[in-house]
């Protein structure tokens, strides 16, 4: 029957996860489930589903799968698929369909997938005929995770999947991995053996934990200034020597500036789009001033927005392979000095024990605490909000694999990524930082974490408002507070009433006993952290930025 047959062919790819809410248009491919290996996850709402099978797309570089029913699941799961597409994550998206004999009536829950999601996903389609279910999912694999990998969605027609058919299983699917040309790494070579001041600015997915670790070698080799593009500090270990920080919301200035004066950039699986560019003011467009050596698994994303000096067709695991044997002909660079300033600069701008803010909470000593308890392997993850910039600009990355972050700035997604990154790790410590404001948009995956015995720890940092839109708010119309205000339930009670450990934290010295607590509780927890709405950003208080608005 089609619903076995595509739980087969699933298996067949190596899917050991889906990620789901169910639906009566996709029973058979639920009956398939009964009996198989492949560990399902019961979801809350089709938006956590899909940012969990985000997440697993992100920590493996494999399909995240996620099954829903057909129009309002659909429309749910749209929220994960946008940030697939954002991200550059391998996902599929599987959706249970009307009829095939009742198509164009506006049967119930109809929606035209190829129109809906057609500017979203890299291909959307439906499997007409149950012999064709092997062919069309290897084709999905195979989209979702080559060239620039991103979002596939399947709907399946609910007579279909109870078709009987003999099929064979496909191969697992492999990505075409083209290497470098070494005439154009040559080139890349003496530009580099020329220039005065050159930055490798890294983003975008397609990266291992292996091509990190030869890119750092490479750096190493080099002495080559590093700077990671808007929540990718997983792509380099922040301490080593070369890092010099990230280009992201609220970053460091002297990093915006090294960028300017530098003269050879080389821009590696990222696209340098709105937010790391600084709304497109970093470089110039089309041309820019500086050399531009830009490595993107995608042809179409090369010289679209910047012109190219050395334009390299490939994923970033391949670029890091071809570097390792290119050697420096000597031995400190010219730029060696420039690179020891900005570290040095940079490790002050990262100091969380430097910051001091109005409120009882401190959270510079809620990170320097989180440096020293957390696993260098912990799983750190985020939605949107003003409170993220005290985990990216102060937890210490050092591995690859340890970052959920939605660069789509999407708020809500911390939770349902940690709930997925746990049930695919339980060995891995993870934490979820979420602001009032995001924690609610999908606040009942804290249901699923229960479900599953997943002890993920929340941290909820409660100002009592959609903070970051309130600063914007009082940067443009100062004093004019307008729908940013937020009244909170209890969270500790919250975690508690749905079977978890919950605890307020109103103070820096209550902090770390309280993480200890809901580490130990071996339960899914959330500790309730008031942080000072005045506390807006850890350079500026709100006050602040308003009396400057109002000059
Ligand atoms: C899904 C979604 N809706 C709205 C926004 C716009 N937005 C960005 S940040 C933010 C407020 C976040 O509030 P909170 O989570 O409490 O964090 P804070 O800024 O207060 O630290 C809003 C509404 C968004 N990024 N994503
Ligand atoms: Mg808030």
């Amino acid at each position: 029957m089609g619903g076995h047959i595509l739980v087969d062919q699933l298996a067949a790819h190596g899917v050991r996860h889906v990620f789901c809410v169910p639906g009566e248009s996709y029973l058979a491919v639920l009956d398939g489930l009964h009996d198989h290996q492949i560990e399902v996850t019961v979801c809350r709402q089709e938006g956590g589903a899909a940012m969990m099978a985000d997440a697993h797309g992100k920590l493996t570089g494999e399909p995240g799968i996620c099954m829903v029913t057909r129009g309002p699941g659909a429309t749910n799961a749209m929220a994960g698929v946008h940030i697939a597409s954002q991200d550059s994550t391998p996902l599929i998206l599987l959706v249970g369909q009307i009829e095939r004999g009742m198509r164009e009536r506006e049967a119930f829950q109809e929606m035209d997938y190829r129109a809906v999601f057609g500017t979203q996903a890299k291909w959307v389609t439906e499997i007409d005929q149950v012999e064709r279910i092997p062919e069309i999912i290897s084709r999905a694999f195979h989209v979702a995770t080559s060239g620039r990998p991103g979002p596939v969605v399947i709907a399946l027609p609910e007579d279909m999947l109870v078709e009987n058919a003999q099929v064979a299983d496909t191969p697992h699917y492999r990505v075409p991995e083209p290497m470098p040309d070494p005439a154009q790494m040559e080139a890349i070579v003496a530009r580099l053996a020329q220039t005065r001041q050159p930055l490798a600015i890294l983003g975008g997915s397609r990266w291992d934990a292996e091509s990190v670790a030869r890119f750092q070698e490479f750096a190493a080799r080099w002495q080559l200034p590093v700077a990671v593009q808007f929540r990718r500090q997983m792509l380099f270990s922040t301490e080593h020597p070369c890092f010099i920080g990230d280009v992201g919301l609220g970053g460091n200035p002297q990093l915006m500036q090294f960028v300017r004066d530098s003269d050879l950039i080389l821009m590696i699986g990222g696209r340098f789009s709105e937010v790391p560019s600084q709304s497109y003011t970093l470089l110039d467009i089309p041309q820019p001033r500086q050399a531009l050596v830009h490595v993107h698994p995608d042809p179409s994303e090369l010289n679209r927005v910047y012109i190219a000096s050395e334009a390299v067709n490939v994923s970033p695991a391949a670029f890091s392979k071809a570097l390792q044997p290119l050697q420096p002909a000597g031995s400190t660079p010219a730029w060696a000095a420039a690179l020891n300033t900005m570290r040095a600069n940079y490790q002050q701008w990262v100091d969380p024990t430097a910051i001091q803010h109005p409120g009882e909470l401190q959270m510079g000593q809620v990170m320097a605490h989180l440096n020293q308890v957390l696993p260098a392997d912990a799983i750190m993850c985020n939605g949107a909000g003003n409170y993220a910039t005290w985990l990216h600009r102060f937890r210490h990355f050092t591995q690859y694999g340890t970052q959920l972050a939605p660069t789509s700035g999407s708020m809500g997604y911390g939770l349902p990524a940690a709930v997925g990154a746990k049930r695919m790790f339980p060995e891995r410590a993870v934490v979820c930082f979420a602001g009032d404001g995001c924690f609610m948009m999908h606040g009942q995956e804290f249901a699923t974490a229960v479900q599953y015995d997943l002890p993920i720890v929340v941290l909820l940092i409660d100002n009592g408002m959609y903070g970051t839109i309130r600063m914007h708010q009082e940067r443009h119309y100062p004093g004019r507070v307008s729908a940013t205000q937020l009244r909170n339930p209890d969270f500790a009670a919250y975690a508690q009433a749905f079977g978890g450990h919950g605890e307020r934290v109103e103070t820096t010295a209550q902090f770390a006993p309280a993480l200890e607590r809901a580490l130990a509780s071996g339960k899914p927890a959330i500790l309730h952290c008031l942080l000072d709405p005045e506390a807006i950003t850890p350079a500026q208080t709100l006050s602040a930025i308003r009396q400057q608005a109002q000059g």
